[in-house]
């Protein structure tokens, strides 16, 4: 019987969606529920584990599965308590659920930078990443920790300050609180303890890493058709993002214009298009890629 590589995924949530549709994007086909923990892949020797994403580092550095993924803010904070988990490795970073984890303030409050946090109190559910970065700049405070509705901490009187997760910053501006200085970028990683394993396990990872790089490349990867006067290519061309070596092919009937189709490797922007355009492309067309392998 082939080894299932067991993968650590969160149950619910930010993390879930970006997972389950990472998964998909794959080519993973996920057999219906069997129970609440586990989820069966039908194609691939592969076994979801279903679980808060706050154990998901534990899940991995005990074995109970070979992969996980998880955002880097709760990896770390566990990293920072736990050697084991410090030792895990970080496969790739995934491209979603991006965040950052910020000190932030009450707007016309006394704390505008981190020097005036100088023996004041912060309210954290990252207690372990908020210290380091406090103590790493020879600043000490009192770190509060809780569980959660960190931003009401300050109007509570709980704490002069916050450090939490900011990914619009609507939390923050709806609590009458600025950010003045970030502790830590965050995406979800997939992770993996480190060691050898079955070549069954290793051949299924491998198979996953590398589906996933295509997925994430083809995500900002588009494929752009448009008609270009002879004259202008060299000016066309420059204006494509990354595209290395646009097709040119003639146009029936035209011989001042050609077609350009190119795989742009950067983020098409509506201003690309524009300048595009002002470089006298007609007939623009931008279509998504929906898978790619190099
Ligand atoms: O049940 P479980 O423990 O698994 O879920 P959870 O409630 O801990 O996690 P969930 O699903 O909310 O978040 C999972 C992961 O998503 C986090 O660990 C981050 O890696 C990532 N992520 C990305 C975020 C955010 N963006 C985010 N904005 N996690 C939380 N937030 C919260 C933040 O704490 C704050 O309260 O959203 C609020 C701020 O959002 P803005 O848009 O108003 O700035
Ligand atoms: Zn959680």
């Amino acid at each position: 019987m082939t080894a299932r590589l067991k993968l650590a995924v969160q149950k619910k949530g930010r993390l879930a969606e970006g997972g389950f549709d990472l998964l998909r994007r794959a080519g993973v086909k996920l057999a219906y529920a069997r129970d609440e923990l586990t989820r069966r892949a039908e194609n691939l020797p592969l076994d979801l584990m279903l679980i808060r994403d706050d154990d998901i580092p534990n899940f991995v550095a005990s074995g109970a599965c070979e992969f996980g993924i998880v955002g880097e803010n709760v990896l770390k904070e566990a990293a920072a308590r736990s050697p084991r988990i410090a030792g895990l490795e970080t496969v790739m970073a995934l491209g979603f659920a991006k965040c950052a984890l910020k000190l932030a303030a009450p707007k016309d409050g006394p704390v505008r930078a981190l020097a005036d946090l100088q023996g004041r109190a912060v309210a954290t559910t990252y207690p372990g990443l908020t210290e380091a970065f406090l103590s790493a700049r020879g600043i000490t405070a009192e770190i509060v920790e809780m569980g959660g509705s960190v931003e009401v901490a300050p109007r509570m009187n709980i704490a002069d300050a916050i450090c939490d997760l900011v990914s619009t910053g609507a939390t923050l501006e709806a609590n009458g609180l600025t950010a003045f200085e970030t502790v830590l970028e965050s995406e979800a990683v997939l992770v993996r303890a480190p060691g050898a394993r079955a070549p069954e396990i290793e051949e299924t990872a491998a198979l996953l890493s590398e589906r996933f790089t295509g997925v994430i490349a083809s995500r900002q990867t588009k494929y752009i058709m448009l008609n270009a006067p002879t004259a202008r290519l060299d000016e066309i061309r420059a204006a494509l993002p990354g595209a290395d070596a646009p097709t040119v092919a003639p146009v029936v009937g035209r011989d001042d214009v050609v077609a350009v189709h190119a795989v742009c490797t950067e983020e098409v922007f509506w201003h690309t298009l524009e300048a595009l355009k002002a470089a006298g492309a007609r007939s623009i067309l931008v279509l998504p890629i929906e898978k790619m392998m190099p």
